[in-house]
């Protein structure tokens, strides 16, 4: 089924849930336009379209709002066939990647605790939520890096939301925690991050970052 849709995605270009949904939307050419909307920004309207008050928010043609980010993943993957990033009739490949998607979507939530911690005042900070969160981060790379192997991708022989949704975690990683040497303890897990940062996708998606 195709779409003819042109849908509106509200986002960041530094939130890694809303890089995830862009690199699916540009993965399949779906046609949408993105608009950078910072939920904190006085004249936001994230919290007119999604009650969370977060993004990513994917407004359809229709005004309804998707959200949060897996469930647009999941939306946008039914749209079109080109590429199929979920699979669809293979129960335990389709319970695989969404595995992985959690896993990413879990590095990202400690990331995101992380930071929201080292920015508050020093005396305000929590270093044992910091430190269960960077320990949480370190077990999640490491477990993602014995599963990919040497391989190509995450699931199976083609490139699946696993692959966007873990590319999407190390780009907020490298963002916010740019210490954490994750490359050097795990040389297969930074040579299939280059490699999916040459995709087109990856580049579109990385070029209004600073
Ligand atoms: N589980 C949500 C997480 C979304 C989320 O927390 N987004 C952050 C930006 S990274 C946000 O909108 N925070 C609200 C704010 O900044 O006020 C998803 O996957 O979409």
């Amino acid at each position: 089924m195709e779409s003819s849709m042109t849908m509106k995605l509200l986002g960041t270009d530094t939130s890694p849930y809303v890089r995830k949904v862009r690199l699916v939307l540009l993965e399949k050419n779906l046609p949408h336009d993105y608009l950078v909307d910072a939920p904190r920004d006085p004249g936001s309207q994230v919290a007119r379209v999604n009650p969370l008050g977060r993004i990513p928010a994917l407004i359809l043609d229709d005004a309804t709002c998707v959200f949060d980010s897996p469930v647009i993943a999941e939306y946008a993957d039914t749209l079109n066939d080109t590429p199929i990033l979920i699979p669809r009739d293979d129960a335990l490949a389709r319970m695989r990647v969404k595995r992985w998607e959690a896993l990413a979507d879990g590095i990202m939530d400690s990331a995101v605790v992380v930071r929201t911690e080292r920015i508050r005042a020093a005396e305000k900070q929590e270093p044992g939520n910091i430190e269960r969160h960077n320990e949480a981060i370190s077990r999640a790379l490491a477990y993602v890096a014995e599963l990919l192997g040497a391989g190509d991708f995450c699931e199976g022989a083609a490139l699946t939301l696993a692959d966007l949704a873990l590319a999407s975690a190390l780009v907020y990683l490298d963002l916010r925690q740019p210490e954490r040497d994750w490359r050097a303890a795990h040389p297969t897990l930074a040579s299939w991050f280059a490699r999916m940062a040459e995709r087109d996708s990856m580049k579109v998606s990385l070029a209004g970052q600073s």
